[in-house]
Order: C-alpha cells, then sequence, then structure tokens
C-alpha cells in the first residue's frame, strides 16, 4: 500500500523540530531562574500519524482528520535519569486527553510516545479530562491526579458543568488503574488537586485541594486547602484546611490553586502555585510560590510576595491570554530544578533554577505588605540601603 508523498516532508519537519537544541534566552535576567528561547512543547510535536490519514486514496489531499488545538498544563516526573512529561493534548473538538513525552533532557528532545494514555474508561458521564499532577509517592506507586469534568445535569445553561478530582496509579505511566474520584465533603467542585509525595501522621494520604462553589468561580472556596484521608481507594476529605488563602488586592485575588508537586528541600516544602486576578481584559494568571513545613505541609512557613513568573512576549497570547499555569516541576540529583509551565493554555515552556536558589527566593522575598504604602517603605528600605552601599547617602 503507496503511503501519501507529502508525509515524508511532514515528517522530516517535526524530526527537525524534535531535534531543535534550545537555548537560555541571554535577553531575560532576574537572578532566580533561567527562560528558554523554544517551548518544550506545542501542537506541532504531535507525531503527524496522530493527525493525518496517510493513505493516498482515502487522503488524496493529505489534510489533518483530526488537528491537534494545542499541547499545555503537563505533570512532570524525572525518572532514572529521564524526564517525563504528561501533557494535556487538545484536539480541534476542543477534548482534553493524556499523552506522555520522553527526552533524556529536561529543555529539549521530547518525544510523545507512540500513542496518547488510555485511561480506564470508569466514569461514564465524564465529558474531558486535564492537567494531571504527576506525584512519586512514598507508597511506591505514580500517581496522576487530574480534573474530571463532567455536564452539570441539574442546570439548563450548556456551560454549566462540576469539575472533580480523578485518581489514576502506574508503576510505568503506561498501565494506569482508576481509583474513585476525590470526594471532598464540604466542597462541591475541585479542580487543581494535587497529592502531597509523602505520608502524613499515621499513613494519611495528604491532598491540595481547591474548594469551589460553581465550576469557574470558587466562590466561597478560600484558597488551596489541605486535607487527609486513609483510603487512598476510596478517598474521601471530610476536612480541608485553607493554607493559601486568596487576599484582596493581591495576585491571588480572585482564585488560585496548587500547581506541581510540592518539592522537598532541607528547609521545607516550596510550592508553586498560580495565582488569578481579574482585569478589564479577562483574568491575568501568574505563578507564586510559598513554603510549608517538612513536618507539617499544612503550615505556611513562608510567602514571598508577589508573582515568580508571569507570561512574557508571544507567552501572553493563545487560547485563554495573559495565563501561566504549572502543573509540573522536577528535582534531578545535582539540585537542579525544572518548571514546566504553559502559556496562554496554548503551548509548554520550562524555567531552570536549582534548590539553593529556589531556596534563597523563597526565604528571602520579602512578603506583599498588602497596601501601597507599605510596598513603597518596602522599596525605599531597599534603596537606601543599596545607597549605602554605594557612598551615595550624605
Ligand atoms: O484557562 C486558565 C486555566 O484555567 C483553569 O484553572 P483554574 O481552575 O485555576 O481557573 C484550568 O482549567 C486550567 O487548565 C487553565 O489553564
Amino acid at each position: 500500500m503507496a503511503i501519501h508523498h507529502k508525509y515524508q516532508e511532514i515528517k522530516k519537519k517535526y524530526e527537525q523540530l524534535i531535534a531543535r537544541k534550545n537555548k537560555v534566552d541571554e535577553n531575560f535576567y532576574n537572578g532566580v531562574y533561567d527562560r528558554y528561547l523554544y517551548p518544550v512543547l506545542t501542537s506541532r510535536h504531535i507525531p503527524p500519524i496522530w493527525k493525518y490519514d496517510l493513505n493516498p486514496v482515502t487522503n488524496p489531499f493529505f489534510m489533518e482528520r483530526l488537528g491537534v488545538n494545542a499541547v499545555f498544563n503537563s505533570g512532570a516526573l524525572y525518572k532514572d535519569g529521564k524526564y517525563y512529561l504528561i501533557a494535556r493534548v487538545e484536539g480541534y473538538d476542543r477534548k482534553s486527553f493524556f499523552a506522555v513525552a520522553e527526552s533524556e533532557s529536561p529543555v529539549d528532545g521530547f518525544r510523545f510516545w507512540d500513542e496518547p494514555v488510555i485511561l480506564p474508561d470508569t466514569v461514564a458521564e465524564e465529558t474531558n479530562v486535564y492537567d494531571m499532577r504527576l506525584t512519586m509517592h512514598e507508597d511506591g506507586w505514580i500517581y496522576g491526579i487530574f480534573c474530571s469534568e463532567c455536564k452539570d445535569k441539574e442546570n439548563k445553561d450548556p456551560a454549566a458543568a462540576i469539575a472533580t478530582a480523578g485518581i489514576v496509579r502506574t508503576r510505568d505511566l503506561k498501565e494506569w488503574h482508576r481509583l474513585d474520584n476525590l470526594k471532598t465533603v464540604n466542597s462541591p467542585q475541585q479542580r487543581n488537586v494535587v497529592l502531597h509525595p509523602e505520608f502524613v501522621g499515621a499513613r494519611k494520604y495528604a491532598f491540595y485541594t481547591r474548594p469551589m462553589d460553581d465550576f469557574i468561580e470558587t466562590g466561597s472556596g478560600g484558597g488551596i486547602g489541605f486535607g487527609i484521608c486513609a483510603d487512598i481507594e476510596h478517598a474521601v476529605i471530610e476536612k480541608e484546611k485553607i493554607i493559601s488563602e486568596r487576599k484582596y488586592h493581591t495576585i491571588t485575588e480572585a482564585k488560585n490553586g496548587a500547581g506541581a508537586v510540592p518539592i522537598k528541600t532541607e528547609r521545607g516544602w516550596i510550592h508553586i502555585a498560580h495565582g488569578v486576578r481579574n482585569t478589564a481584559a479577562g483574568l491575568r494568571y501568574v505563578l507564586y510560590c510559598f513554603a510549608t513545613d517538612l513536618n507539617d505541609p499544612a503550615r505556611v512557613i513562608a510567602s514571598p510576595g508577589g508573582y515568580f513568573l508571569a507570561p512574557v512576549g508571544g507567552e501572553r497570547i493563545g487560547d485563554v491570554s495573559n495565563v501561566v499555569f504549572s502543573n509540573g516541576a522536577v528535582r534531578n540529583e545535582n539540585n537542579e530544578i525544572y518548571i514546566y509551565y504553559a502559556s496562554s493554555d496554548t503551548r509548554l515552556h520550562v524555567v531552570s533554577t536549582t534548590v539553593e536558589k529556589l531556596m534563597d527566593y523563597v526565604f528571602n522575598t520579602p512578603e506583599d505588605r498588602l497596601r501601597s504604602r507599605g510596598s513603597v517603605n518596602q522599596r525605599i528600605e531597599l534603596i537606601k540601603m543599596n545607597k549605602t552601599l554605594l557612598g551615595m547617602e550624605k
């Protein structure tokens, strides 16, 4: 059987893209992390055989039969010297699914495995799945916690939906076992749920949650929650404690949500989350950090003020503009940290830093003083200190 002659041309371009080396963006400096010139995954990283019918008889014009709109919010894992991303792949039909891409380098060379992930289809009403966080848990399993979305059948509005947290586990990212969706007794909806990598207390599983009254608006949901449960196979959280609050006139005013699985450091768990504020141009999503106590991951011990990372340049533009979102970061044996973040719900990027630098950022960045007067005082303190150092102060 003949293969369409266009295939080789398209395949060659795809291979060139995968082979392209990434470079640190020399025009960017903040001392905290390095940015890179190219995204690590885009819709162009999708293997051509996922989109085209190669048969010249059934596809004479070599059309995309199943287009891919975006590749973005990705869970991440570093294991046995390799970097794995489990990306949210969204087709032209708006449905998302998961696909694993692998590389020996944290910043380039990511190639999708042969086929997308097939999750056990145990929730009949589930319409869409997205934003998986991968937790390598001390119980030996790799867990994937993701948003499981279905239509709100009680509400006639076609856009009314219900978000809950789906739970799967695997040993190899190939064979997935589905557990019950998470139940949170006091929160009707959940998104951005993350499983903590270690047991808490007497072999309890701990989750970072994001209580919501509604699908988009968090309503009375006050921020990022924390709750525990004994049975991961039928996980029920009776009580959520808000650990990172939404606050007026900050980057988390409209909502916030846990992002990457927290990174363990000698001074505490470092969390990379997202904060959302509303503007005349719509919601603006940025990343922010905080640290929690090593023995009590629900106790915040450091809260650097402001954002850690915001969209810049072309990152500002996409399907949902002015958004950065992270659900995956890894730490390797050289204490390098790679934070994968998507821009504007369209493509996936990486920034690199080190454990030492991230700790310095989290523990030495001043807190938000919550008022203009406090902020200007903070800046004057810095200026005065520098003027003294520079011998400019009389
Ligand atoms: O469109 C921006 C993000 O919106 C949602 O995040 P949140 O629940 O915090 O509003 C998610 O659907 C996420 O996938 C998306 O990137």
